[in-house]
């Protein structure tokens, strides 16, 4: 298999999921920041597809421990028909968020096309948060905050059996990267799953590369790996255009480095880029650092290798 030279963006324009508005503007804030023209200049194909158009956010409180549920099955339901039919094309895909309650959808359909191609899956999540909530241990109800749970098979069945079958993945495709804000039920959650989870303090002790390699490791010929990058993953001194910021993420050169290595595999088949909100911005600036961090994740090296 090689990789997709062609690739298809998807904006999904909401913010059904997350605990502030705004991240409705982050597919329109990535292309202001030259997201399609920077992987043109990549060498690589680039069709944007346009966006998606779901139900507007009522902006209410949570209904037996969800927010917006309906809402949420229905944009994440527009997002896997949208991935499957890029994948199916042979396109890389490219989800443009929105939050990242999102990336049920987009996550639901790359398994399935790995289960229908024969190809081992490897998500690498790289956010601040493990979004592994249900319903029971939320503090918020935001579904954002509860994306792998659902694809481990945890949640309401609207969310788990989104692609028909359940669980959508196992915790052994998944490694987190960054995180540093997991709630208390949800930190029993995640041992008792047993989630692969390279969290900051484990980064500050063994450092990013030897991390990294830790989070590719097996990943080869067969693999499809896909990268659901929260913007909130980056420290919130050069990121602050996100809802919830948290103190001591990867610096710049750290996120390169994560980048770099993942394009290194040359095994990457889909994206999502999430969380991005231009209402908490500068100028757009955090949109531009995620454009560069996604040029490097497409193999623009700042050695010049190539
Ligand atoms: N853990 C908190 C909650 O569930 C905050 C989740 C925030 N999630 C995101 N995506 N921004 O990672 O409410
Ligand atoms: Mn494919
Ligand atoms: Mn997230
Ligand atoms: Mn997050």
């Amino acid at each position: 298999m090689s990789l997709s030279r062609t690739l298809a963006l998807i904006g999904a324009p909401t913010d059904i999921g997350a605990g502030h508005r705004g991240a409705v503007m982050g597919p329109e804030a990535l292309r202001v920041a030259g997201l399609g023209e920077a992987l043109r200049e990549r060498g690589l194909e680039v069709i944007d597809t346009g966006n998606l158009s779901g139900p507007a956010n009522p902006w209410q409180p949570p209904v037996d421990g969800y927010r917006h549920l309906p809402q949420v099955v229905a944009w994440n339901q527009l997002v896997m028909d949208a991935v499957r039919t890029q994948l199916q094309a042979g396109r890389l895909s490219v989800l443009m968020g929105g939050d990242h309650c999102l990336g049920l959808g987009s996550i639901t359909a790359v398994a399935r096309h790995c289960r229908d191609t024969g190809r081992k899956l490897r998500v690498i999540w790289l956010d601040a948060h493990a979004d592994f909530n249900t319903s029971d241990v939320t503090p918020s109800g935001n579904v954002h905050g509860m994306p792998v749970a659902c694809l481990c098979g945890l949640g309401p069945k609207e969310l788990t059996h989104l692609g028909g079958s359940s669980p959508a993945i196992v915790p052994a495709e998944i490694r987190q990267i960054g995180i540093r804000s997991v709630d208390q039920g949800e930190k029993r959650l995640v041992k008792e799953y047993g989630l692969d989870i390279y969290d900051m303090r484990y980064i500050d002790e063994i450092g990013m590369k030897r991390a990294m390699e830790e989070a590719l490791e097996g990943i080869d010929a067969d693999t499809h790996v896909h990268v659901s990058f929260d913007v909130d993953f980056l420290d919130p001194s050069i990121a602050p255009g996100v809802g919830t910021t948290v103190p001591g993420g990867p610096n710049y050169r750290e996120a390169q480095l994560v980048m770099e290595m993942i394009a290194d595999t040359g095994r990457l088949g889909s994206l999502d880029i999430v969380e991005l909100n231009p209402a908490f911005d500068d100028h757009n600036r955090t949109g531009k650092l995620a454009v560069d961090l996604v040029e490097s994740l497409f193999g623009k090296s700042t050695l010049m290798r190539d």
